[in-house]
């Protein structure tokens, strides 16, 4: 288990960060648009020093932390390079935390599959560059679904959606990745972190597909949220995805096809799930891109006042993006795509000072 981490601090943007590295006064987070200017240094005393005075001796955690990872699943953001990937959320559940699952509405069969395509393709002209296709919740209390039911919820929509955009296959089961990437998902997004099915690691091997390794606190949702607790969330969960990735590329899964996850909500208290956004670019430094899932979740609507859930979190959800993507996650998991890609668009073109693409 590493026990030394470089935690990026003082970050820039925009023009300034490009002269910052010019100058040799700053070093690209996961190789930009963001350069971080002093860093702390996780395992020596004193622990701060600036970017550019980092010892030789620690160029092994800098070299991960400051290259740019190969964009996740060959993915060109849609907002332009060195802006986060936009996933959008389609849940064909009935008990769905964020509120938008597609059975609550209480859809079946071709209606269903209707109601399915026009999220999709109403989420994919606003600007959503993937689309997360989930038949189970993982809400704390949620009752599990077994990988037969999931099946039968999904198949049917991933059919519909796969011509239309990449999609990832929100599950922990490996009858279901195994049918869902047959169906024409591209990516395996498993919220265990490949621990919940023991045969999950062998089937995403043996299909060469892109994953998403998330971290939760224990293996059951049903229970995470009872008692979380951490020494230092930040650093537990860093440890626990170094972990987790060193498991994956043992199974044969390379890390050039892995993102990361600090699993937002996932056996975390306020606190911690805010420590985790705060101290984002730490996880950088084990080389893989990040994708942050803040939509709609408890703390949003703690944080914002919001608690009756649902749409009413979207605004609360947007800050969480925009701080998540100021912070080095390279994909965001959302459900209000058309919000937070205009949000997105007018935050990306105020931090470089550019034009988007398109813009008017
Ligand atoms: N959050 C949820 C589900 N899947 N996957 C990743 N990688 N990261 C997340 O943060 C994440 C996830 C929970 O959100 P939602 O899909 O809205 O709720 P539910 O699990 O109740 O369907």
């Amino acid at each position: 288990m590493p026990d030394r981490w470089i935690e990026p601090l003082g970050l820039l943007t925009g023009p300034a960060a490009a002269s910052a590295i010019a100058a040799g006064l700053a070093l690209p987070l996961h190789g930009g648009p963001t350069a971080f200017t002093l860093a702390r240094l996780i395992g020596r005393d004193p622990d701060l020093v600036p970017a550019a005075a980092i010892p030789a001796d620690w160029r092994d955690l800098l070299l991960p932390l400051i290259e740019a990872p190969p964009p996740f699943a060959g993915l060109v953001p849609k907002l332009g390079s060195g802006a986060p990937l936009v996933m959008g959320v389609v849940n064909v559940t009935p008990d769905s935390v964020s509120g938008d699952g597609l059975l609550a509405a209480g859809l079946t069969g071709e209606a269903l599959i209707e109601a399915a395509l026009a999220q999709g393709q109403a989420m994919l002209a606003s600007g959503a560059d993937l689309l997360d296709i989930g038949g189970e919740s993982t809400r704390p209390g949620a009752a599990p679904v077994t990988p037969e039911e999931e099946c039968h919820r999904i198949l049917p929509v991933i059919q519909a959606l796969a011509p239309l955009a990449p999609l990832s296959v929100d599950t922990r089961n490996a009858l279901t990745m195994r049918e869902a990437l047959a169906a024409g998902a591209r990516i395996v997004n498993d919220v265990s972190g490949l621990r919940h099915d023991p045969d999950a690691a062998r089937v995403v091997a043996e299909s060469g597909a892109p994953l998403i390794l998330m971290h939760m606190l224990g293996d059951d949702p049903r229970h995470m949220q009872d008692d979380p607790r951490y020494d230092d969330v930040t650093l537990d969960v860093a440890a626990f995805l170094a972990t987790r990735l060193a498991a994956a590329e043992a199974a044969g899964i390379p890390r050039h096809r892995i993102a990361l996850d600090p699993g937002l909500g996932f056996g975390k208290l306020l606190e911690h799930n805010l420590a985790l956004l705060h101290r984002l670019p730490l996880l950088a430094g084990l080389g893989c891109p990040l994708l942050v899932g803040a939509s709609r979740k408890r703390s949003i609507g703690r944080l914002s006042g919001a608690t009756e859930g649902g749409k009413a979190r979207m605004p609360g959800s947007i800050a969480a993006a925009l701080f998540a993507a100021a912070r080095g996650a390279a994909i965001l998991r959302v459900h209000d795509v058309t919000e937070t890609v205009q949000a997105l668009r007018v935050h990306q073109a105020a931090l470089s000072g550019d034009t988007p693409p398109d813009g008017r």
